[in-house]
């Protein structure tokens, strides 16, 4: 039976950090799935299509393996996703004490809600103070983005009509 992993996030946009993350839960999985959702706490830059576009594009630059497919979620708890595609495990990254906090009730209930369990990877240290926050922080106050993010998204905050 093939292992299938959900990598959710708001993803606004796609940052080095991320990148991380995507490309070690490739290797730990038969098949992931980064899903970008939208998150009512964070007011967002991108629409979601754009961040989907940018996240494959991501992807492919940076040749990471073809068993990565990048959709959205709207509809609904992140487990009916995951239950929709045969999902059993949800993979987020750790960066600090505040994503623990956070994340930690979030991996119980859905845990509780389906029997899916959340695995925590820490972020190569080289990337974990980088957050879409701060990326979106610098990039309007006209600041260099390209430490932070993927080659395409720096082209793309420079130049948006450029990239679809
Ligand atoms: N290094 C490593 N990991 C990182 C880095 C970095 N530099 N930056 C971000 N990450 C991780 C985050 O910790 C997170 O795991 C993931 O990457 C995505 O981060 P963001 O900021 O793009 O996305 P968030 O934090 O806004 O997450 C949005 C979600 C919608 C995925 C989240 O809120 C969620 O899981 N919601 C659950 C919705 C639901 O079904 N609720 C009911 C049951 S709980």
């Amino acid at each position: 039976m093939s292992r299938i992993a959900v990598v959710p996030g708001s993803f606004d946009p796609i940052t080095l950090g991320h990148l991380d993350v995507i490309e070690r839960a490739a290797n730990l999985f038969d098949e992931i799935h980064v899903l970008v959702v939208h998150n009512p706490d964070k007011t967002a830059l991108l629409p979601i299509a754009q961040r989907v576009s940018l996240i494959h594009e991501a992807i492919v630059e940076a040749g990471l393996p073809e068993n990565i497919a990048v959709t959205s979620w709207s509809v609904g708890l992140l487990v009916d996703y995951c239950r929709d595609v045969g999902a059993t495990v949800l993979v987020k990254g750790i960066r600090s004490e505040v994503d623990v906090a956070y994340e930690t009730p979030m991996a119980i209930v859905n845990r509780n809600l389906a029997g899916v369990e959340t695995v925590f990877l820490l972020p190569n240290p080289e990337h974990s103070h980088v957050s879409s926050s701060l990326v979106r922080q610098v990039s309007a106050l006209g600041g260099d983005v390209s430490p932070y993010v993927p080659p395409v998204v720096a082209r793309f905050l420079q130049t948006p009509g450029d990239v679809d």
